[in-house]
């Protein structure tokens, strides 16, 4: 199973990335306003944390998750809702991936014949 396990220790990492994030926001909202744009998260981001792993369509996806105001701002509860839906979204999809991979005959159940190759590792 160890392999299976590797597979999936990015279920860990993504609660690091919106703790991580977490902290970005806080650091970039320097006039404390608790508000921040989409233009001021990425100026601020540039700045100082380069993408920080994330593609532009990955920031984009996080911030469509994200409740702003009429004029475009949101504050870190919504931050912290968006990118950790983005980060469940991902989740969700990356469990997906390795299920089909692990389900050889594509019949939606696992067998004992499609795990043997993660059991015999022990
Ligand atoms: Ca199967």
């Amino acid at each position: 199973m160890k392999l299976l396990f590797a597979k999936m220790s990015w279920v860990g990492q993504s609660q690091h990335d919106v703790q991580r994030l977490g902290e970005v926001f806080k650091l970039i909202n320097t006039s404390n306003s608790g508000f921040l744009t989409k233009l001021e998260f990425y100026r601020g981001l540039a700045d100082s944390y380069g993408d920080m792993g994330f593609t532009e369509g990955e920031w984009e996806s996080m911030f469509q998750l994200m409740e702003t105001t009429e004029d475009g701002f949101f504050n870190y509860q919504s931050y912290i809702y968006g990118v950790s839906a983005y980060q469940r979204l991902l989740n969700e999809k990356k469990i997906r991936e390795t299920f089909q991979l692990i389900d050889i005959n594509g019949d939606g159940w696992l067998d004992l014949d499609e795990l043997r190759p993660f059991l015999d590792e022990e």
